[in-house]
């Protein structure tokens, strides 16, 4: 190895470098001269049969060179990618003028969401959520609940009968589309053994149809039942979840008495409210406005369902899902819901994260 040899190689390598024409090829020109068998590590190895002079010297040259070569491989890859990044940035355009990518165009309608909303509140006081079919029969629908024979809902002008059940007599016979969702809460009663904490949200049904009446609506009803619930847990209960749903921590309430053939006592909630200017507000003012029926859960409909009226006592409560969304979100029309008219949607429905 002399200083010459040196030279030519240290050329010959500048020139196999500038020939390298994209990144592949560098790469290759690097392990040929500088890689483990490449050709300045060969010579590398030969330094040890030098004498201690000529060796320190061909050693600095040798250092020298794989400096000079390296440097020259990275000057020549950062050439090579920047005509590469100039290539693509000459072929890939972006045009400007194009629209953004389309929102989705659907939404979630005002029922779900206003079900999601409930789900949530009756969630975190510790109920969990029941189901139950939606074709009943007359047992589980009316008698189980207490109404009377002749009570005017089990007529054919308020209920949806089915064809009867061939073979079979009485009230499990006799089937129907639910007029309540109370039947899940029978259901529960017949399977569960209390302590019981229940909301069912569902599809119901009556025969009626008119400016507040579809045959088609949904409840959201709740059911406790343990061995010492009592009015005050009602009313604590549906406070908080009326101040929770429409979102007002002073929001005045009460309670009037009524009737229903399954709970004793029964009562109506009612929430205060403004409709100074002839536009309804919800919180203090000088009105009030009906939100749901409640009570406490009838001895004989503990009994009719296999609970022990003197070791168990609980409360119930139903409302509309379609008018308290209505009070809630400022729709109009209760037909409206099932329309499905696009526009409607578009406007009163909710985007899947959330937003109105
Ligand atoms: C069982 C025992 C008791 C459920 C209740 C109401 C009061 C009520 C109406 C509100 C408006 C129905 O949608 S609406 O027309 N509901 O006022 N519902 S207590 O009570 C039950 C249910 C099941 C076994």
């Amino acid at each position: 190895m002399t200083m010459s040899s040196l030279e030519a190689l240290k050329k010959e390598l500048v020139e196999t470098v500038k020939a390298a024409n994209d990144i592949p090829a560098l790469e290759e020109v690097r392990v040929t001269a500088l890689g483990k068998k490449g050709k300045v590590t060969d010579m590398m190895k030969t330094l040890g049969g030098l004498d201690p002079e000529q060796r320190k010297q061909m050693g600095q040259a040798l250092n020298q060179l794989k400096d000079e070569i390296s440097a020259a491989i990275e000057a020549r890859a950062a050439l090579l990618k920047r005509a590469a990044l100039e290539e693509r940035l000459k072929t890939e355009k972006i045009d400007m003028t194009l629209s953004p990518r389309p929102r989705p165009q659907g939404t979630i309608h005002p029922i779900s969401r206003t079900i999601g909303e409930l789900t949530d509140i009756f969630a975190d006081m510790g109920f969990s959520v029941a189901e139950g079919p939606e074709i009943e029969n007359d047992f589980n629908n009316f008698t189980a609940l207490n109404f009377p024979p002749g009570h005017p809902a089990r007529q054919m002008h308020d209920t949806f009968y089915l064809p009867d059940v061939a073979g079979q007599t009485g009230d499990q016979a006799k089937r129907l589309l639910r007029t309540h969702t109370s039947t899940v809460q029978v259901h529960v009663m017949q399977t569960q053994k209390p302590p019981i904490r229940v909301i069912i949200p569902g599809r119901t049904y009556r025969s009626d149809y008119d400016m507040t009446h579809t045959p088609m609506f949904h409840q959201l009803e709740g059911l406790l039942i343990d061995k010492t619930a009592h009015m005050g847990h009602l009313k604590g209960c549906l406070i908080e979840f009326c101040k929770r749903f429409f979102e007002v921590d002073e929001l005045p309430t009460r309670f009037r008495p009524s009737f229903f053939p399954f709970t004793e006592p029964s009562a109506e909630m009612d929430i205060g409210c403004s409709r100074a200017g002839g536009e309804l507000k919800i919180g203090a003012g000088n009105d009030w406005l009906e939100i749901l029926g409640c009570g406490m859960v009838h001895p004989q409909v503990l009994k009719n369902c296999g609970i022990n009226p003197d070791e168990y006592q609980g409360f119930a409560f139903g409302m509309g899902i379609e008018r308290i969304a209505m009070l809630k979100y400022g729709i109009p029309d209760l037909r409206t819901f099932f329309e499905s008219d696009l526009r409607w949607l578009k406007h009163y429905g909710f985007g899947p994260t959330g937003e109105a």
